[in-house]
């Protein structure tokens, strides 16, 4: 790795990473679940185990999240039962959360039990290696990836490819566990753009060049707390066979060249902005060692974005796929087991989550479908959910995130449901919380997006939102602007019930005069 940055002047990542690979606590783990979390190395305990999707809860100490990864958020029932035991283990604490990479976070994980965890989900084929700090999250693609009436390719083998590259199958890569900073890549072969291709370090989008079905590539879109920006295109076109070799010459040249001394202006778009996106692009090409087509003319993303929930036919005749609606992606052990009896029961035992943090349930029969709709976990998991809750989205928040300026998923459904009661919203209105200005939550894709803050009500600090709107996803995706700055959360209904009035048509619901 070349570095212009002086070792005395490393930030604090930049030197633990120095110090020893994150990646190193692999070997680790027996002796801290001997010595348990209190006796760790804070260094470890608190930054290097998220190498090994282990993260340390400042709010909950001893109670430690575990980030897997799911290409394409694709979970088989055993999995997800593996999971569901995993969770049930720790009571009223334990819990998985889907996030919006499709993924899935556990909750409670207490360190003794960690070296007994990985052994179950190596069994398991699932790994949580690789998924925090300087490394690839998840990789996102379509969640009806080869299911879809009229998708334009099944992405899931490429998807599980470039995984396999960044994670070694799994086992951790060295050559990619010390980037600038977290990285997102995204491969979209349907025609809505399900994963948000604009906020993605790299995103595939599906083009024809010359006949030929492949992908244009965006690059740089991030969001971070200092900036936000959408990706724009490196003038590239691949084949689908060129995929995961210029996912390597990107991560390579971004390992190697990308900004280290201020990780706030380390994110790859901080690296195009000094060198320029042709500059990239030609480093691109020497570090592939072949010239590249220029990007197709036009993209395939023709569509508006879908959310999936529902009952919708399959491109295999006779199958259907099931979206059921999970409130602000919160799973308890139960709930796991139930969607796995569900998959296995009706479908092929198969399981997909949503960026939006939602199941499907892929391959049901026609004649299974009836009887599925009738499980009682689909009145908890709705398919036809009301619609403003349907399309709600929430980050962790302050009950487990330490960023979090306020509590979110809580006060986001509770909210909802008392909009939900007052108002009649003819359609979804797409509204995402987010706790701080991480934007895990993704405030700038939505309608309506809501951001953390801290404002002054009554002479006190207490927790408030700035408002985003304007966020258009799917075809010509634009970031949301923000629009309103520190309303108190104590006073966000009426404004938010005037938003909806004023810009998505919803109506107040005749009151019922109860008679004298
Ligand atoms: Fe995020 C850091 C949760 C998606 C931008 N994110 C965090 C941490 C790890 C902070 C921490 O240690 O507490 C949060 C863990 C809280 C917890 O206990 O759950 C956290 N991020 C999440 C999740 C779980 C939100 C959710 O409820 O769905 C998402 C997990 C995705 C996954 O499966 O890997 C999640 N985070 C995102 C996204 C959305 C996306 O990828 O589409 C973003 C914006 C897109 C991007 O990264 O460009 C995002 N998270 C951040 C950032 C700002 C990055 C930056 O460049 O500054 C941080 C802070 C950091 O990395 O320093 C962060
Ligand atoms: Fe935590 Fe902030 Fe991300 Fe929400 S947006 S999960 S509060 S870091």
């Amino acid at each position: 790795m070349t570095s212009t940055v002086p070792a005395t002047s490393l930030n604090k990542f930049e030197k633990l990473k120095a110090e020893k690979d994150g990646l190193a606590v692999k070997a680790e783990l027996e002796h801290f679940a001997q010595i348990g979390w209190e006796a760790m190395d804070e260094t470890d305990r608190d930054h290097r185990l998220k190498w090994m999707g282990v993260f340390f809860r400042p709010v909950t100490p001893g109670k430690f999240m575990m980030r897997l990864r799911l290409p394409c958020g694709i979970i088989t029932s055993t999995q997800m039962r593996v999971l569901a035991e995993v969770v049930q283990r720790y009571g009223d604490d334990g819990n998985a959360d889907i996030t919006t990479r499709q993924n899935l976070q556990l909750r409670g994980i207490r360190i003794e039990d960690v070296p007994d965890i990985f052994r179950r989900l190596e069994a398991a084929d699932l790994t949580s290696i690789q998924s925090g700090m300087d490394n690839v999250r998840n990789i996102t693609g379509s969640p009806v990836a080869g299911i879809d009436a009229d998708e334009l390719m099944d992405t899931r083998e490429l998807i599980r490819q470039v995984q396999d590259l960044i994670t070694n199958k799994g086992q951790g890569n060295p050559t990619f566990s010390n980037l600038p900073r977290k990285f997102n890549i995204a491969i979209a072969g349907c025609r809505d753009n399900s994963v948000h291709a604009e906020i993605n370090d790299i995103a595939f989008v599906p083009a024809y060049k010359d006949g030929n079905l492949g992908f244009n590539v965006l690059v740089g879109g991030f969001f971070s707390g200092k900036r936000c920006e959408a990706a724009i295109p490196l003038n590239v076109w691949v084949a689908p066979d060129q995929v995961v070799a210029l996912c390597e010459a990107i991560l390579i040249i971004y390992r190697d060249h990308g900004l280290r001394a201020n990780r706030q202006k380390a994110r790859l778009m901080w690296l195009i902005d000094e060198w320029g996106v042709e500059k990239l692009r030609s480093a691109v090409e020497t570090q592939m060692g072949q010239t590249l087509s220029s990007e197709a003319e036009k993209d395939e993303i023709l569509w508006e974005k879908r959310d999936h929930i529902g009952v919708y036919g399959q491109k295999q005749p006779g199958l259907n796929y099931v979206g059921l609606h999970v409130p602000i992606g919160r799973l308890f052990a139960a709930d796991m087991f139930d969607l796995a009896r569900l998959a296995e029961v009706y479908g092929s035992s198969e399981i997909r989550l949503t960026v939006e943090q939602n199941v499907i349930l892929p391959n049901v029969p026609n004649s299974r479908l009836e009887s599925l709709l009738q499980e009682p976990l689909l009145a908890k998991f709705s398919v036809k959910p009301a619609p403003l809750l349907r399309s709600l989205v929430s980050c962790t928040g302050s009950q487990f995130c330490n960023f979090a300026l306020i509590e979110t998923k809580n006060r986001a459904l509770a909210l909802i449901s008392e909009l939900e009661a007052e108002l009649d919203t003819p359609k979804h209105v797409r509204i995402h919380w987010t706790g701080c200005p991480n934007s895990c939550g993704q405030p700038q894709v939505a309608d309506i997006g809501l951001m953390g803050t801290k404002v002054r009500k009554d002479g006190k600090t207490v927790e408030g939102v700035d408002i985003y709107m304007g966020g258009k996803v799917g075809k010509d995706a634009v970031l949301g602007t923000c629009v309103t700055k520190g309303i108190p959360c104590s006073d966000l209904k009426p404004v938010l019930r005037d938003l909806l009035m004023q810009h998505f048509s919803a109506k107040p619901r005749q009151q019922v005069v109860v008679g004298s």
